[in-house]
């Protein structure tokens, strides 16, 4: 098992820090290839609770390499706190490697993201305010500062002022701003370069050496399937791909180097920010979902949108990830409705479809098909092996697998790392 990407199948925040962190005993590296501190991702160890927002969950492994690749785009300023913070924590992150190509969020890109939302109103995206969608806007037009431009002065003040050369102007005549200076920009920035400049690394290279020389190396997504920029619910996606290929792109590593990739799979739907979500409940069982679940962004804070299981959903995860098996999460969540509905198809225009539409109106339009699975009322935190779970219990991961299309390997039955079932 030389490599495995670990990514989210619905909308994010399916647990996929907690995963990842159980997995970091027998991982060598664990590589971030996509988004920026817009992930939130919250581990608990023992008593204490962590949340990362840009850093590998492996950062929490002690025997683990945390990476994080050029398909990343980094907050100098946050990369820097979350870091110390870490270490007033006692954790040790002085193993992280940062790739040189990777892109710097700067703070007239976290501008935009803002004002731009602002400017959108109703129509706005809901994002997470933290530069993501520009900067990597800016990326593809071929105007991004990367990690690397840290390290020439020269270079960084240039590739700045051509940055900003449009941005002004959209600045002034579109937002009403004032314009923003690049010497300042560029003082701004350089204040990081030194304290990162230890982790600055060819990520691309160590990580196909170790994978070559038998190490495990583990990609960590970030947000979710259905918020990729090409096979989410496009325009309300984020601006990068978690899906598996994007690992790919984002880490340096060929297709060919992967073996196993898992969908961290929530067993009911959460969504923050805009956006279709055919199964969101607006009632009681939705509030209940959210209390009992916990269901707040860990990084705006924001309540997170709640709603029943939606099959297609997770057979499209399977069908564009590739993926060789789930980890169901959140379970315990479940315990103690007398029914749970599922949705297993959806009605468009009067018509039963069983798949996720590619056509945006029809997902807009689609109506949830749901079956009620019989519900349990037990603790079910305690579970140690499947059979440990109560029958109904067992019934509904059972339904949820056949209706996927790839098997069950692990069960979360509580946010702890010990409180899961793995499945042989
Ligand atoms: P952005 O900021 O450009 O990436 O926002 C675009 C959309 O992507 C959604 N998005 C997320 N959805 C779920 N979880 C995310 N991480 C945080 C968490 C979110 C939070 O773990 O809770 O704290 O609000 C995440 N990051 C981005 C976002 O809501 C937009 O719909
Ligand atoms: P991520 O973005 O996919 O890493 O997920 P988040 O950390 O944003 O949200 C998942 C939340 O569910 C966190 O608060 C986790 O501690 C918690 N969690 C993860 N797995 C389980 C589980 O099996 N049961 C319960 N009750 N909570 C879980
Ligand atoms: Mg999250």
């Amino acid at each position: 098992m030389p490599a495995l990407v670990l990514l989210g199948a619905q909308w994010g925040d399916e647990g996929k820090g907690k995963a990842t962190d159980l997995l970091g005993g027998s991982v060598d590296y664990v590589v971030r290839y996509q988004g920026g501190n817009n992930a939130g991702h919250t581990v608990v160890v023992g008593d204490q609770k962590y949340a990362l927002h840009l850093l590998p969950s492996g950062i929490l492994s002690p025997g683990c390499t945390p990476v994080i690749g050029n398909g990343v785009v980094v907050d100098p300023a946050v990369l820097l706190s979350e870091l110390s913070g870490l270490n007033e924590r006692g954790v040790d992150t002085s193993k992280l490697l940062i790739s040189g190509n990777a892109h710097l969020i700067t703070p007239y890109n976290v501008t935009l993201d803002k004002v731009t939302e602002r400017f959108l109103g109703k129509r706005k995206i809901g994002t997470t305010g933290r530069g993501i969608g520009p900067t990597y806007a800016d990326k593809i037009n071929r105007v991004g500062i990367r990690v690397q431009d840290l390290y020439d002065e020269s270079i960084l003040e240039q590739k700045v002022e051509a940055a900003l050369e449009q941005k002004n102007q959209l600045l002034a005549k579109v937002f009403n701003r004032r314009a923003i200076e690049a010497g300042k920009v560029v003082e701004d920035m350089l204040q990081y370069a030194e304290q990162i400049k230890p982790f600055v690394a060819d990520t691309t290279l160590i990580l196909n050496d170790a994978i070559d020389a038998g190490k495990v190396v583990l990609f960590e997504g970030g947000q979710g399937t259905l918020l990729d920029v090409d096979h989410g619910t496009y325009p309300f996606v984020t601006s990068s791909n978690p899906t598996a290929g994007g690992a790919c792109t984002g880490a340096g590593v060929g297709p060919t180097k992967i073996s196993r990739v898992i969908g961290i799979l929530k067993a009911y739907t959460t969504r923050v920010g805009a956006g279709p979500f055919p199964t969101e409940l607006h009632d009681e069982d939705g509030e209940a979902l959210r209390r009992i679940g916990g269901e707040r962004g860990v990084t705006t804070g924001r309540d997170r949108r709640c709603g029943w299981f939606d099959a297609p959903i997770a057979r499209y995860a399977t069908r564009v990830n590739g993926l060789t098996d789930f980890f169901l999460t959140k379970l315990d969540v479940l315990t103690g409705w007398e029914q749970i509905p599922v949705c297993v198809a959806y009605e468009i225009d009067g018509k039963r479809v069983e798949e996720l539409p590619y056509n945006q109106t029809d997902f807009h339009h689609a109506k949830p098909i749901y079956e009620n699975l019989p519900g349990w009322s037990e603790d079910i935190t305690k579970a140690k092996t499947f059979s440990d779970l109560p029958k109904n219990a067992q019934a509904y991961v059972k339904a949820l697998e056949e209706m996927s299309g790839a098997p069950i390997s692990a069960i979360g039955v509580g946010p702890g790392r010990t409180e899961t079932i793995e499945i042989n």
